[in-house]
């Protein structure tokens, strides 16, 4: 009767406390597996808070209602965006959009910091040591142009500091809408520094300047940001995809394109472009080492992930 396994059961049934023994034994168990990790979790939310804190300088809250910090090394100001559900792309009947703007996802982001203006070419003067920009002259208030993919890498680089994806640039556009521009239903070169000869749809037609501004100048979006529409573009970490929003399934985190070696996203028109090219869904893209006058950035900082 040795290997009888209706022994053990046997044994258990007349001995009832053995099994609660057993029981406890597990759930003392669990507690100290949930205790680990538990205290993994708190020990990297506090190292990666006390990480934001020695970098960053907190300005107060902007006139949007969102946190401003400045990032100690750089000098660089940024906006805190608190992240959460947003809709990327385009729907169809948005008058000149494109098939790679769909289907629209609703997708979710995490927390981040973006640059308030766009790099400057004082900015880029001082954190670099040159002055690749073709407009200006001296005004060194007007954003940095003329710098490639792998030179907004290794501005970012330097500082710990990252290019935003496409993702966090479009959310960062928008500022909460879902018009065609973060303005509404068109442009005006009052509000955005683009080719106002060439309005979106039936809108009236504006200045067109052939020349950048300074970073700070004309109206900011809903979060506080200037230029995310035209002036200059700007570089997205992203590998273009055309059908990049096909391939992610509703609702995923912090959605980035990194499949391929070839061209890089690039947001937002510029100086030259016409309205249609600067809507928030607008995607282009261009080899990384391409430069342009028309074609500048602005850095993300991320909260480290540790899950
Ligand atoms: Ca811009």
């Amino acid at each position: 009767m040795e290997n009888d396994p209706s022994s053990e059961y046997d044994n258990v049934k007349k001995h009832p406390k053995r099994k609660v023994k057993r029981w406890a034994w597990f759930l003392i168990l669990g507690f100290i597996v949930g205790l680990c990790v538990c205290s993994w979790i708190y020990r990297h939310s506090i190292q990666a808070w006390m990480d934001f804190q020695q970098r960053f300088e907190s300005l107060g809250t902007n006139d949007q209602g969102l946190t401003e910090y400045r990032h100690i090394e750089s000098g660089i100001i940024m906006v805190f965006l608190p992240g959460g559900t947003f809709t990327i792309g385009s729907p169809s009947e948005e008058t000149h959009s494109w098939d790679i703007e769909r289907p629209q996802k609703e997708i979710y982001l995490s927390a981040f910091l973006i640059s308030k203006y766009e790099i400057s070419q004082a900015q880029w003067e001082e954190l670099m040591g040159e002055s690749p920009s073709s407009f200006g002259e001296g005004r060194v208030d007007l954003p940095v142009e003329t710098i490639s993919w792998h030179d907004c890498q290794s501005f970012c680089e330097k500082f710990n500091l990252k290019i935003p994806t496409e993702a966090q640039w479009e959310y960062a556009c928008r500022g909460g809408s879902t018009q065609p521009f973060s303005f509404g239903k068109s442009i005006h070169s009052d509000q955005v520094n683009f080719n106002g000869e060439k309005p979106y749809l039936s809108s009236s037609e504006s200045s067109f300047r052939g020349e950048t501004l300074p970073v700070n100048s004309l109206k900011p979006n809903a979060f506080g940001l200037f230029h995310m529409h035209g002036n200059v573009r700007e570089w997205c970490r992203d590998i273009y995809d055309e059908e990049f929003y096909k391939r992610f399934d509703t609702g995923k985190n912090d959605p980035f394109s990194n499949i391929g070696s070839g061209h890089r996203v690039i947001r937002g028109g510029g100086w030259f472009d016409q309205a249609k090219n600067c809507r928030s869904a607008t995607r282009n893209w261009h080899e990384p080492s391409h430069r342009a006058r028309n074609l500048g950035f602005r850095p993300v900082w991320e909260f480290k992930k540790f899950y």
